[in-house]
């Protein structure tokens, strides 16, 4: 995601960015705040970074500095207005640096937009020992700082922010990482679980690699991107009619199919295995790009953290929402009258900083803390996941319910439900027309669009559960277990976990007079809200390293992890669990007959499949849930 110049925010709508700058610009008269200073900062292998250093004008006594590392961009001139992500931390006053990463703008090198930190090779360099040197530089000669640095950042600065656990510098006495991926083949951007993420992953390292001094858009010719995908075939064709092996990323993105060392190393976190510096880690739970990669840096630090300085906070936000002006709804679900963003800034940000960094408060009495979806709520925990949360199973059953129960033995009839899945014809993520990823917004809150968009269509399967006599909270990592089969010799499942809405959920959100032009269709009347999502490739079930193929009709065991929650389903609700073969084109499409390559397939590989959802006593599918008493 594209990140703005100015603030801590990854920027996707830089329109409605600039459009409420402007406002701002219009309503008060311009007083500098910051003075802007750009500097080169020589790293260890002679290459010079460009940074720009803002000093608050009204600066009196030696300050902390706040750093942050991106690809996007550094600001050319000083903020005029105080960047709303940047309010609650300046009031304790900091000098903010934002430095461009090696080969990005005016720095120098070369970006490969890589994670790897070679700890054992002294010479080499990396986002790591690019954060080390340039801390180096600027506790040594930026003028009055205290000594003291922390760094911080959404997304790709996010990462930046976490890579310095593996080589902190002495100087850094604080971090929050917020949003970062940490394994670019098991989730996050770049795929899930080895499926690719076709759609994000290309667009992505068109807008990063095209260009050094711009963040690109792929331009497209055909307005929805869900036919445009289609039109092109298999991934291969990607390559072979659009880039022509200009896009480094993607060429080792297509090189490397399966988890081997290149994804090994890339995999950054696997190196990481104490608190090295204390974390505030931030995770969305509806993060379109980055859901994962915070609970893993937070657990791995975890495994060794006898200060106790590894946290982490989450919360109902779409990737970087925390950090927008506002955050009191997302698409149409409301936060029950809670700005998040600005409590998330005032109360635990703020906060966290100005104890590490100016030596003033509390460090936080707990190790996570949420703002608990369904139920619209704060909350902390001593210890992550809660103990108290009892693990529950809940079945899906052959007549298409949901329940406790586990399927009967002396069931009769038909104990599965199946259909046919065509990579012809894929299920799409979002409702069509699909616009680009970047930078449209509407890419931003697809992962809460209302599911009844695909329920009816015949190649998903939807269970789901009687209304709720009572609120069920759920708090904690959920997962999928399927017994499952399919025709063919390799194929996709995705399960969707959904929060239907009762149909009077909510009153007449119109007047008199009657719904407005779609506000009809944005009721919260019978919504079905995805808590979570996740699919699984059949070829990588036996193992990450090398693709299997999958005995045809043979049914199989499919666990599909959902990531760490917190939501209440509250009463009167009911609950859902969608199972479909195809999600496209985030996720691209399975040919169904085991290639030895996925992207080496040519069109004649992809083949319909009939798959097979068991809900038998002795094939049970069920989703496993951490029920809180
Ligand atoms: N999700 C974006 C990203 C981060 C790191 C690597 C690749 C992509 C981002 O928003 O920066």
């Amino acid at each position: 995601m594209r990140a703005l110049t100015l603030g801590v925010v990854v920027f996707c709508s830089l329109s409605a960015w600039n459009a409420k700058a402007q406002e701002n610009q219009q309503q008060a008269p311009a007083k500098p705040i910051f003075t802007l200073k750009e500097v080169m900062i020589p790293v260890r292998d002679g290459v010079h970074l460009q940074t720009v250093i803002l000093t608050p004008v009204d600066q009196q006594g030696p300050l902390p500095i706040l750093f942050r590392r991106t690809p996007y961009g550094v600001p050319e001139k000083a903020p005029e207005q105080m960047p709303s992500s940047w309010k609650e931390l300046a009031k304790d006053g900091y000098i903010f640096v934002i430095q461009n990463l090696r080969g990005r703008f005016k720095s120098e090198g070369v970006f490969n937009l890589s994670s790897w930190v070679d700890l054992k090779d002294p010479k080499a360099t990396n986002e790591a020992t690019d954060a080390y040197d340039s801390i180096e530089w600027l506790v040594k000669n930026v003028p009055n700082n205290n000594g003291k640095v922390g760094m911080y950042g959404v997304s790709y600065d996010g990462l930046t922010t976490g890579l310095t656990l593996l080589h902190p510098h002495p100087a850094l006495k604080a971090i929050s990482e917020q949003a970062s991926p940490v394994d670019q083949w098991m989730n996050d951007d770049d795929h899930r679980y080895g499926a690719l993420r076709e759609s994000y992953n290309f667009e992505y390292a068109v807008m990063e690699q095209s260009d050094k001094n711009e963040n690109k858009h792929f331009d497209f010719d055909i307005y929805d991107t869900y036919e445009w995908y289609l039109n092109v075939g298999p991934v291969a064709n990607l390559d072979a009619k659009y880039l022509h092996g200009s896009i480094p990323y993607w060429n080792s993105n297509i090189e490397h199919p399966d988890y081997d060392e290149f994804w090994k190393k890339e995999a950054w976190v696997r190196q990481l295995h104490a608190s090295t510096v204390p974390n505030l880690n931030v995770a969305g739970f509806w993060d379109q790009e980055d859901p994962w990669g915070p609970w893993q840096i937070f657990r791995h630090a975890a495994e060794n953290d006898p200060e106790h300085t590894d946290f982490i906070v989450a919360g109902p936000w779409f990737h970087g929402e925390w950090q927008w002006p506002k955050a009191d709804s997302i698409g149409i679900i409301p936060f029950g009258g809670h700005d998040t963003a600005q409590e998330f800034r005032e109360q635990i940000e703020a906060p966290f900083f100005r104890y590490y960094l100016h030596g003033d408060g509390e460090k936080p009495a707990w190790q996570a803390s949420t703002f608990q979806s369904g139920s619209n709520t704060w909350h902390t925990y001593p210890v992550w996941p809660p103990k108290e949360a009892k693990l529950t199973k809940l079945y899906l059953h052959a007549d298409g319910t949901l329940s406790l129960t586990a399927p009967e033995a002396a069931a009769k009839g038909k104990q599965y439900r199946e259909y046919v899945s065509d990579p012809a014809n894929p299920v799409p993520y979002r409702e069509r027309p699909v616009s680009p990823t970047y930078p449209g917004g509407d890419w931003r809150t697809w992962e809460v669009a209302d599911q009844r968009f695909v329920d009816q269509r015949l190649d998903v399967l939807s269970f789901v559960s009687a209304p709720l006599d009572h609120d069920v909270t759920v708090t904690g990592p959920l997962a999928a277990n399927l017994i499952a089969s399919t025709s063919g010799s390799d194929s996709d499942f995705v399960v969707k976990l959904i929060d239907v809405y009762p149909q009077n959920a909510q009153k007449n959100a119109w007047d008199d007079s009657g719904p407005k032009p779609g506000q009809y269709a944005q009721s919260l009347n019978g919504y079905e809200l995805p808590i979570a999502m996740e699919v699984r490739r059949g070829r990588y079930l036996e193992s990450f390293e090398k693709a299997h193929a999958l005995i045809p009709n043979k049914p199989t065991g499919w666990k599909i992890p959902l990531r760490d929650h917190d939501h209440v389903f509250l009463k009167g609700h009911r609950i859902m669990v969608q199972v479909q073969s195809t999600w496209f084109p985030i996720i691209d499409r399975n040919p169904q007959k085991f290639v030895p390559s996925i992207y080496k397939a040519t069109a004649s590989d992809f083949v319909a499949a009939t798959q097979r959802v068991y809900c038998s006593a002795g094939m049970p599918s069920y989703v496993l849930l951490p029920v809180m008493p």
